[in-house]
């Protein structure tokens, strides 16, 4: 065998960052940026995934009483769906998965329509007017498949020359899939206005991350599409703000897209139609549990002399509170007709449809509270 060393010159290498300011135990490992470091802004993002950790609760508890259908819970994961609520700009759009109600509830999406969403009532989508919800996308179950759809719409931002960003998020399992390739792919191309959101939560429903892919990270992914692409600890909602906010500022910018991968921990079921305890160790989510977002973040809170205990138990009643008005609006939802499933994908019924209309029209009412 000959030695072609000689001949071989390193054309690419690459790096990936990770970024955390605060630790398991709510410690600094450095200096936070402003907004952390100003009480109104900190409270508010605490406030935020309190509430959300309490309406993921009621949510579960309306599917084990047979009041809600299959529900994705958020539980371990809250600080991402913060951070995403206040690094964006009003008139951004944000094109989610399926786990990032914080993010949603931020930008005026109410709790209730969440319920109605997984009660199989698509009015839950029809965000309200007035809100920068109104112009987001809703809940994609489908995996990755709003991926290339958030390419769309950063492709109209950049024709129409606007100062708007996009930020689409999915699970590490979605990253697997052909349609994501496709919009890494085509995001520097284009140079479009565009932030991907990846959260390794470590699990695909039973698949763990680690089979997920032979990369050391998920961040690695952007690169080979020749994007800004860098870890994040998800679990740490001021780094991962921080991060995102960058990134969104580069994309603002016309300076390219970016890849985040938001490092977390799925705590609780894939969705409630799932028993995780049949396939990951119990080991593993006690573990994790030290990990909290919300317990790590209420730390650095009180240190910072920015919340006390009766804080937390206005807050805790509050968003009790505010999670049981949800649960009351959707279970007094009247259902909808039957029919309404084919009135909200199309503005003109086609005609080989009509027959299905009426078909699903005689069988009765679907959604609502029940
Ligand atoms: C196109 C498509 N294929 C398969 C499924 C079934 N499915 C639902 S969730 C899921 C795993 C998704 O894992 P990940 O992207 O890591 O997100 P996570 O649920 O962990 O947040 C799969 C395969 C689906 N919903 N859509």
């Amino acid at each position: 065998m000959t030695d072609r060393s000689a001949a071989t010159r390193r054309i690419a290498s690459f790096e990936i960052d990770l970024t955390r300011y605060l630790n398991p135990d709510g410690s600094l490992t450095a200096e936070p940026p402003a907004f952390a470091r100003d009480r109104e802004q900190a409270r508010a993002m605490y406030a935020l995934m309190v509430r959300t950790r309490l309406f993921d609760k009621k949510a579960v508890a309306l599917q084990r009483t047979g009041q809600l259908g299959t529900y994705a819970a958020v539980l371990g994961q809250e600080a991402i769906g913060v951070a995403i609520g206040h690094a964006l700009a009003a008139e951004d759009i944000f094109i989610p998965a399926y786990r990032e109600y914080a993010a949603q509830f931020a930008r005026g999406v109410p709790l209730h329509a969440i319920l109605q969403y997984w009660g199989g009532d698509e009015r839950g989508m029809a965000y309200p007017e007035g809100t920068p919800s109104h112009h987001d996308f809703p809940l994609s179950v489908p995996i990755a498949t709003h991926v290339p759809h958030a390419i769309g719409v950063a492709y109209a931002i950049r024709l129409k020359q606007e100062r708007r960003v996009v930020l689409a998020s999915c699970g590490d399992g979605a990253t697997s899939k052909g349609d994501w390739y496709e919009a890494i792919s085509s995001a520097r191309i284009w140079n479009l206005p565009i932030v991907f959101l990846v959260s390794n939560n470590g699990w695909a429903i039973s698949m763990p991350s680690h089979r997920q892919t032979g990369a050391a990270t998920f961040a690695q992914k952007g690169l080979a599409g020749g994007l800004h692409s860098e870890q994040v600890d998800g679990n740490d909602v001021i780094a991962t703000r921080a991060v995102l906010a960058a990134a969104i500022e580069r994309a603002r910018n016309g300076e390219g897209p970016s890849l985040v991968e938001a490092l977390t921990y799925r705590l609780h079921d894939h969705t409630t139609a799932d028993d995780a305890r049949r396939y990951r160790p119990e080991a593993e989510v006690t573990a994790a549990w030290e990990r909290c977002p919300v317990k790590r973040y209420k730390a650095y809170l009180e240190t910072a002399g920015f919340w006390s205990a009766d804080d937390e138990a206005a807050l805790i009643a509050d968003a009790t509170a505010a999670a049981e008005a949800a649960a009351q609006a959707f279970v007094a939802t009247a259902p909808q007709a039957p029919e309404a499933i084919f009135d909200h994908l199309y503005a003109t019924l086609p005609k080989s449809m009509e027959w299905q209309r009426e078909e699903v029209r005689n069988r009765g009412p679907i959604g609502g509270g029940h």
